[in-house]
């Protein structure tokens, strides 16, 4: 019988791609895109972006020798067809699974994921590192990046090319061009991207075209033979050079980035070239499917789909927390007109796309800038604007700086919306966001608030919008969050706390433990004081909803009634919010209590489902519950 994958069942490592001929390349790439079809529309993941790269992935890895050749892929999220050609196909159905796969690249997962990331725009840095190495060591290997339209507009991206340029290594970058970040593109570059695609494309690069034309004596005749081989850099830079070239780059391009035997004609002649070389490639996203060509904002990262319907069938849920925040963000712009909302890139990820659409002259999306768009929103801030910062806590990272120099020091009241804080789940460590809680609470100036659902956030954002006393950060997990808690609620108040009781009923002298719990992780430890009446204790939940500044009257007052306290966050221990309240407890002679800490652990947590991981690192109520009676005394554990 005919294997499903006649060719790409063959392929263990890139070099098997040599052995075949154009006809069977194309065939390989067919395979690869069904393989990415009929898998993601099974696990869910990065779809339209992979569906972009396969002509790009199969010439490459045709025409290099992989390994000992590199190539670094930026973010990671459009590089399936590198992990299919790279010996993966029997383990792609476990792809984003627990235990399975990563949607990204991983050293660890694979010796030709050669750099890892998740976050964009560092492809071109690394691989310059890569090239710089290999020339220290004195190898010969040839190193190549692949970035996106939207990841080359990040700072990043042009520090590297900026330092590339005037290194001079041997060093190839290609740029996948197919005008889409997650959402449209934005920005000026995006526009001048679109003018260096409308030239026509190229149909080859003579073998060692440049060493060549490089040797012809008269001006004139080199500026033609480099046209003719489609390189640029022997015109008048005044009249046609491109900006890459202007910055010590061969610019090769435009390349059509599906056209299969020109793409392996130029790799083959690009990587005998020296210097660095630019090679601009135009893809489709979404090739070859045509709901995701025509949608591609819906289809760059998907749910399990129907092949036949192309039907994603999300289950009806309650309000996000990214809805939520989207709703009360808009509530706030329409009743003050010095409200306006910012984004990284992700206008749909954060919920602005209405506001974006309601409000246009009040909405930026700054593209893949999260340092920019921090400090663009302290100038704002310090202009007069009341500027709401929506960056995910894993982005945010990366604009730490752009937070305590800009706008903390000047103590400037720009609103941070983190939405993705905690575990996400399924794309994993380079995303989760394990951390805001300790890098911004340290930070003097900074409020930092975790509202305990949907609700609460509502009534923070309003709160933070009127609020104009310094900076405001909070932090809200992934997804809709469990709406199991008493509704009622005392207004959002600086620095207080909520205190919710007891959940089910307890003796009156029965032992008492304080659950002191922020954010996503209040609901849990209101079910986790809820199994704790089944067992005779009584858990007092107490929603911090401030970490900074820390309702400690309230907390020190409760944690003396009940004598023992656990903390409960979805951030790690060090820096956190226990340490914060194990702190407290000691500043107000408290330090004998006996406290257990509840947080993330100090290690990178794995991708897999939210509810799994969660209950891996015991953030789970059955956990919870465990810990608090193991601190009463009482040995049942509740879990299992
Ligand atoms: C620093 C950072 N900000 C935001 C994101 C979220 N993100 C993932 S992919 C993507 C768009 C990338 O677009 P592009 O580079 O053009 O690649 P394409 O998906 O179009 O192939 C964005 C914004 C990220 N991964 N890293």
């Amino acid at each position: 019988m005919e294997p499903a994958f006649k060719y790409l069942s063959q392929i263990v490592q890139p070099t098997d791609l040599h052995k075949l001929s154009v006809k069977e390349l194309q065939e390989l790439a067919t395979e690869v895109r069904r393989a990415i079809l009929e898998n993601v529309s099974r696990t869910g993941g990065h779809f339209s972006s992979n569906l972009g790269t396969v002509e790009l992935t199969v010439a490459l890895y045709a025409t290099y020798s992989i390994p000992p050749d590199k190539v670094v892929w930026d973010t990671g999220h459009q590089a399936y067809p590198h992990k299919l050609l790279t010996g993966r196909l029997d383990r792609f159905s476990t792809l984003r699974k627990h235990k399975g796969l990563s949607g990204f690249l991983k050293r660890d997962e694979h010796a030709l994921d050669v750099f890892g990331a998740g976050h964009a725009g560092t492809a071109i840095s690394a691989a310059l590192g890569f090239a710089v190495a290999r020339d220290t060591l004195g190898t010969k290997e040839r190193i190549v990046a692949i970035t996106g339209d939207a990841s080359i507009a990040s700072g990043m991206s042009w520090e590297a090319l900026n330092h590339g340029g005037e290194m001079q290594s041997d060093i190839a970058v290609v740029l996948n061009d197919n005008r889409m970040s997650i959402a449209p593109n934005v920005g000026a570059l995006k526009n001048y991207l679109a003018r260096l695609r409308s030239r026509p494309f190229l149909q080859s690069v003579a073998h060692s075209a440049k060493g060549v034309i490089e040797k012809m004596p008269d001006p004139v005749v080199r500026v033609a033979a480099g046209l003719r081989h489609g390189i640029t850099h022997y015109l008048a830079p005044s009249q046609t050079g491109t900006i890459f070239e202007e910055m010590g780059w061969e610019y090769i391009g435009p390349v059509d980035g599906h056209d299969l035997p020109t793409l392996l004609d130029i790799f083959s002649n690009v990587k005998v070239l020296s210097g660095p070389v630019f090679v601009h490639a135009i893809t489709v996203k979404g090739k070859g499917y045509d709901v995701a060509e025509e949608d591609a904002t819906k289809w760059h990262g998907v749910i399990p789909f129907d092949l036949a319907s192309n039907e994603m069938t999300k289950a009806a849920g309650p309000v996000s927390y990214t809805q939520a925040f989207g709703e009360a963000a808009q509530e706030c712009a329409e009743a003050d007109p010095t409200v306006v909302a910012i984004t990284a890139a992700m206008p749909d990820g954060t919920g602005l796309v209405k506001f974006a659409k309601d409000l246009p002259d009040r909405f930026y999306d700054v593209g893949i800038a999260e340092q920019h768009a921090v400090t663009f929103a302290a100038g704002l801030a310090a202009g007069g604007i009341r500027p709401l910062c929506a960056i995910y806590s894993t982005f945010l990272q990366r604009g730490f700086d752009q937070v305590l120099h800009d706008v903390c020091i000047q103590k400037l009241p720009v609103r941070f919306f983190m939405d993705r804080a905690g575990l996400v789940g399924d794309d994993g460590p380079t995303h989760h966001g394990a951390f805001d809680i300790s890098y911004l609470s340290f930070m003097p100036n900074m409020v930092l608030l975790a509202p305990r659902d949907t609700t609460e956030l509502r009534e923070m954002t309003h709160w933070m919008a009127a609020y104009d006393d310094g900076p405001t950060a909070v932090r809200y997990p992934r997804g809709a969050g469990d709406a199991r808690l008493p509704e009622a609620r005392p207004a959002i108040s600086l620095g207080r706390a909520e205190v919710l009781g007891n959940n089910g009923e307890t003796f009156e002298n029965a032992p008492e433990i304080l659950l002191c719990a922020v954010g996503s992780m209040v609901s849990t430890a209101w079910e986790a004081s809820g199994e704790m009446a089944k067992q005779g204790v009584r858990g007092t939940v107490v929603n911090a909803r401030f970490v900074k500044p820390l309702d400690a009257a309230t907390i020190c007052d409760l944690a003396k009634r009940a004598g023992r306290v656990v903390t409960i966050e979805e951030n790690v221990q060090r820096g956190g919010f226990g340490e914060a309240v194990r702190d407290a407890l000691a500043a107000q002679g408290l330090g004998h209590l006996p406290i257990e800490i509840i947080a993330l652990p100090d290690k990178f947590v794995e991708h897999g489902a939210q509810p799994l991981i969660r209950a891996e690192v015991g953030l789970d109520a059955p956990s919870i519950a465990a810990a608090a009676l193991r601190l009463a005394g009482h040995s049942e554990a509740v879990k299992g």
